[in-house]
């Protein structure tokens, strides 16, 4: 199998660590990414393989597929074990649901304070992404009530929110440390192998460009 991510890609990371901790033997190609150009020119796969011309993109023979989501269920359903989703049905659709909210109703405040969103974004738009951010911390803080994992077992929503907060400590807005459920599950996501792998690469990539993060 192919996986191509970037070098600091939030989805690619997910669908990076979810290869590790499942133990599938995958070639991890970073397709060319820049901090000025971003991913221009696109790699010819991605850019044949996915109409949003976006990273990861996998390919297992003549199957090709996009979308970090896409991927984790195809993963589930090659390799059922170790499982990364919940086997009951309803906490199974509870783990998707804080899935996707960690994707598109977390991340996308995070993106606002990307360098190039950031600087075309006003001083209330920006206050308003972090106090979003804030606000998704202390659902999370909630919702880690008597569990040391989102979903209860570790998965691919702690995958997801994982590589999200680390985004956004680097970008600024890292949670708060009151927050004390949050911090001990960031410490013990942090301390998977395969998590410790693939931000270890990624803060190794941003101090080459001169540019700090604390592994978190
Ligand atoms: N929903 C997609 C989002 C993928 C995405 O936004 N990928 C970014 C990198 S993290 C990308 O390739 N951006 C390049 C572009 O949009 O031109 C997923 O879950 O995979």
């Amino acid at each position: 199998m192919k996986l191509y991510s970037g070098p600091l890609s939030m989805f690619g990371a997910k669908t990076e660590i979810a290869v590790r901790e499942k133990g599938v033997a995958v070639d991890v190609e970073h397709v060319p990414f820049a901090l000025t150009t971003l991913y221009e020119p696109k790699h010819p796969d991605v850019a044949r393989i996915n109409p949003k011309q976006q990273v990861p993109v996998l390919i297992d023979g003549d199957l090709e597929l996009f979308d970090s989501t896409q991927i984790f269920e195809y993963l589930e359903d090659l390799k059922p074990d170790p499982p990364l989703w919940p086997r009951d049905r309803r906490a199974r659709a509870r783990a998707r649901l804080l899935e996707l909210k960690s994707d598109e109703v977390f991340f996308p405040n995070v993106v606002l304070l990307m360098p190039r969103q950031r600087a075309l974004a006003s001083e209330a738009q920006a206050a308003e992404a972090v106090g979003a951010i804030h606000a998704f911390y202390e659902e999370m803080e909630r919702v880690l009530d008597g569990k040391e994992y989102l979903a209860g077992a570790f998965s691919y929503a702690d995958i997801a929110f994982f590589m999200a907060q680390f985004f956004a400590g680097f970008l600024g807005a890292s949670m708060p440390s009151t927050h004390a459920r949050l911090g001990a599950w960031r410490a013990r996501v942090g301390g998977r192998e395969s998590v410790r792998q693939v931000t270890g690469a990624m803060v190794q990539f941003l101090k080459k460009h001169g540019l700090s993060v604390a592994a978190r």
